[in-house]
């Protein structure tokens, strides 16, 4: 096993986020597959009391909180920096992790990618009402990232940050929904980000659907 451990979900979006800043640095990492929908052992429990996903474990020192992973990883390892030096910017990255965090997880992927993306996808039912209040919830947050991608200080195409790494694997999801991708055009400077940071090849690297195929959730 590697020094580096991470404890998640393959489908989990801060999972993957986690993924994303580790690949971006090039470390090594093992990782051990946890569904939290599923099947929380009490081992895991002991690493992260709260049963979500996911978790990180470096030489024995474990650490749950996506972006308090994102951020260890950046500080500790060696390779290109993904947080900015100017003061302005990496409060605006960390605004935008926070934002993300509390008004765009819900909204954007467990209500409308999961109603109108996997749902269907699994044959389970979803729920329209779900749909549509995660829409119009999702408004807000993309109208706010949109406003941050215009103004440069991060999402800016020039360097990725871990705004980046939290933002990019909700909005994979969001636009797998027609609606969702709908929304997302609505918001040209947030959609040019989209357009360009989907083409990173780490991001690929840690797509979910290029990995053997399981059961979706996000
Ligand atoms: N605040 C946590 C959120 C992590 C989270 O919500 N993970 C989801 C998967 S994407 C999860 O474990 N959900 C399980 C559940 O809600 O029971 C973090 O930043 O790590």
């Amino acid at each position: 096993m590697a020094d580096v451990i991470l404890h998640g979900y393959r489908y989990s979006v801060y999972n993957r986020a986690a993924r994303l800043a580790l690949i971006l640095k090039g470390v090594a990492y093992d990782r051990i597959e946890v569904d939290p929908f599923s099947d929380i052992s009490d081992a895991y429990r002991a690493l992260h009391p709260f049963g979500k996903v996911p978790t990180l474990v470096h030489a024995g020192f474990a650490l749950f909180e996506t972006g308090a992973i994102t951020r260890y990883v950046d500080r500790m390892f060696d390779g290109p920096r993904l947080q900015p030096e100017s003061v302005a910017a990496l409060a605006r990255m960390d605004q935008v992790i926070a934002v993300i965090d509390a008004y765009a997880y819900w909204p954007m992927v467990r209500q409308v990618a999961s109603h109108a993306y996997f749902r269907p996808l699994t044959g389970e039912p979803s729920d329209a009402d779900e749909i549509a209040a995660g829409l119009s919830a999702s408004r807000k947050a993309l109208s706010f990232l949109d406003r941050v991608a215009a103004e440069g200080h991060v999402m800016n195409g020039r360097e990725v940050t871990l705004a980046d790494c939290h933002l990019a694997p909700m909005m994979d999801y969001f636009v797998r929904a027609a609606p969702g991708a709908a929304a997302l055009k609505e918001h040209p400077s947030l959609q040019a980000w989209w357009d360009q940071i989907s083409a990173l090849g780490a991001l690929k690297a840690c797509d979910p659907f290029g990995e053997a195929a399981e059961t979706p959730t996000p």
